[in-house]
């Protein structure tokens, strides 16, 4: 396969610094090598070019901190995906995870008209709040409810008209979620697997539940939050939460979403190399995208 890595190195979305340095951590894990290694052509598109927050106006736009930098970040990194060729498989390195909305914006136009997307949300929050019902304000936790159109009228813009359907959207490994998100993901109807579910369903089960309700999509998108993870297997990142996916979940989720061939695209966000031992959460993301992209055991 033709895969194509993109960086966002951007953290102000976040409460903490550091996601942006987030593409360097997992290029150093060797993660261009590790996937020529599986067979696929791999091209570096190197990064969207995101201003440092010390240059630029927290404030400008509307109420929402640094609001106008991340859109136009994200609508940078929408324009660079959604000119890809539609044979090539985008790799895209967060930052944190509002550049997701750009991302998947951007998956979902490539190829010049909209393609019913997706989205597999592999991450410990459901990102679904608006600027309304944040507690942090912080965007890092609104990029779903933008994908499918609501909040922010700028960010719900990005894809110019085009939305995820809520029915659309899976989201997996799920163990805090904030009050008013609760109504909204309720309201929406998007279908989320907490990590009582996976203690009780297991990883197969879910697999096959999502890739079912997701038949009648044309494009699959996988959006894996670091701290989707136990902080125990990926303790650099800026959000953890105890009781996450175990390392052989995060792989087994990985490997079987490979095995069904319908997985178009991927993220891999809101790794933070200062909060890390070692590079350990960077290496670990390398794997699971390998597992994604064909490594098997056998
Ligand atoms: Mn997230």
């Amino acid at each position: 396969m033709d895969l194509s890595i993109l960086g966002i190195p951007m953290d102000l979305g976040a409460g903490r610094r550091g996601v942006d340095m987030g593409p360097s951590a997992l290029r150093n894990a060797h993660l261009a090598r590790t996937l020529r290694g599986l067979g696929h052509t791999v091209t570096d598109l190197g990064d969207v070019e995101v201003p440092l927050p010390e240059t630029v106006d927290k404030h400008a736009g509307s109420g929402l901190v640094f609001l106008e930098t991340i859109l136009a970040a994200c609508r940078s990194a929408a324009e660079q995906v959604a000119a890809l060729p539609e044979d090539t498989f985008p790799v895209t390195l967060g930052g944190d995870h509002s550049v997701s909305m750009g991302t998947v914006t951007g998956n979902a136009l490539r190829g010049g008209s909209p393609r019913r997307t997706g989205l597999i949300w592999v991450d410990a929050h459901t990102d679904y709040n608006t600027p309304q019902s944040s507690p942090s304000g912080n965007i890092h936790g609104m990029p779903v409810a933008h994908l499918t159109g609501r909040g922010d009228p700028q960010l719900a813009g990005l894809g110019g008209g085009w939305h995820l359907r809520p029915e659309d959207i899976v989201m997996i490994g799920i163990r805090s979620v904030d009050a008013k998100e609760r109504e909204l993901l309720r309201e929406a109807g998007v279908k989320a697997y907490t990590m009582k579910d996976v203690d009780q369903l297991g990883i197969t089960r879910i697999t096959a539940e999502t890739l079912e309700r997701l038949a009648g999509t044309e494009r699959l998108h996988v959006s894996f939050d670091a701290d989707a993870l136990d902080p125990s297997v990926a303790p650099g990142v800026g959000t953890p939460v105890p009781g996450g996916l175990t390392y052989r979940e995060g792989h087994l989720l990985m490997e079987l979403l490979a095995e069904s061939g319908r997985v178009t695209s991927l993220d891999i966000v809101e790794v933070n190399p200062v909060l890390d031992t070692r590079n350990q959460t960077a290496e670990v993301m390398v794997g699971m995208a390998a597992s994604l992209l064909g490594q098997r055991i056998l």
